[in-house]
């Protein structure tokens, strides 16, 4: 049933396309949903039609523990703080479909004794529990602001911890030079990974530099609470001065080496989706300006920044990168 070449239409539906065309699409998807249903081969149901077909509704919503955590005010973001509903509502979340409603199906999400792997370049690889980890680190909250390379943002008071205090537990070896996060797959609860032409699991990774960076963050709560899964429950990455994209959530393992690595959208659609993905606003995607920026609870409209605004913690570690793609 499902295409194993990317149909050029679907492709970035992704993480990128415009409200307009998400819609139109939508509209397709269902076409080929009652075609698959009356047996005509060549139809791709959305992830929502597979969920609906294989899973049912969810039994009830995830339980969010309430969290607490000292405020760190250094990074105040200059714009009020979107609606809890708007940030928790509208997601993206391919592994539970490629539309913004994935709340139903991921609260499916397993969470519980959750693992994560540290392995690759460093002293002693491991696996270490999510409540071991938690013990290791103390949490703050941040408010921080958010940039989707599809032109919507919003800003949310993240709880979780330094990525580098994370790297510090990991003990890397000094040969590492990059690190790579990798998305949960669970075949069970995740109908988008029956998408076969996405190169899943979700992978995203970064420079030791940039993961070393002062705003480089795990969260593993919002608003108070815990994550909700469609956030990316227990655990994911919050990297405020990229595209959202580079954010990865849910993470299971965390890995270093010493070559650049291949992530999800890079092998998706490299021209359009490249490893560094910061913010700019002079520079647009191959599809749409980046010039503003849509805020999600009340829609305003309002000029991105360049590096999203952290210029001040981040231009710092690309200022010799002659060459590199560092925008897109
Ligand atoms: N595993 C995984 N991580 C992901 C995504 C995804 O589809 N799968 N989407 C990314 C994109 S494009 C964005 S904008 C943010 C959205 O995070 P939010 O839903 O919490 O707003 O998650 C990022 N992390
Ligand atoms: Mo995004």
């Amino acid at each position: 049933m499902f295409i194993h070449r990317r149909p050029g239409w679907l492709l970035p539906a992704s993480a990128v396309t415009p409200e307009a065309l998400v819609t139109g699409r939508r509209k397709l998807l269902g076409g080929a949903l009652g075609a698959a249903i009356g047996g005509i081969a060549g139809g791709v149901p959305s992830a929502q039609a597979q969920w609906r077909l294989f899973s049912g509704p969810p039994a009830k919503m995830a339980t969010l523990a309430p969290l607490a955590a000292k405020s760190n005010g250094k990074y105040a973001p200059g714009r009020a703080t979107t609606p809890e509903k708007a940030a928790t509502t509208y997601n993206n979340y391919y592994e539970f479909g490629t539309d913004k409603d994935v709340l139903a199906p991921a609260q499916a999400l397993p969470t519980e004794k959750w693992t994560i792997k540290l392995d690759g370049m460093v002293k002693t690889p491991r696996t270490i529990g999510y409540d071991d980890l938690l013990k290791q680190v103390s949490l703050e909250e941040r408010i921080y602001r958010h940039r989707c390379v599809e032109t919507w943002a919003m800003t949310v008071p993240w709880i979780g911890f330094p990525l580098a205090d994370l790297v510090k537990l990991a003990e890397p070896l000094g040969s590492a030079k990059y690190v790579v996060f990798t998305t949960v797959a669970d075949e069970k609860t995740m109908p988008g990974l029956h998408a076969s032409f996405y190169p899943w699991p979700y992978t995203e990774g970064v420079t030791m530099e940039e993961a070393m960076n002062e705003l480089a963050f795990l969260s593993v709560g919002m608003y108070g609470k815990t994550l909700p899964p469609q956030n990316g429950a227990p655990i994911r990455l919050t990297l405020p001065w990229k595209y959202g994209f580079k954010s990865a959530k849910s993470i299971v393992k965390i890995s270093f080496t010493d070559k650049r690595p291949t992530t999800f959208w890079q092998a998706l659609q490299d021209e359009e989706y490249g490893f560094w993905a910061n913010v700019n606003p002079g520079v647009p995607h191959p599809r749409w300006s980046q010039a503003r920026e849509r805020l999600l609870g009340n829609d305003e409209m309002v000029a991105t920044q360049i590096w999203n605004g952290y210029g001040e913690q981040v231009a710092a570690m690309y200022a010799n990168m002659k060459g590199e793609r560092l925008f897109v």
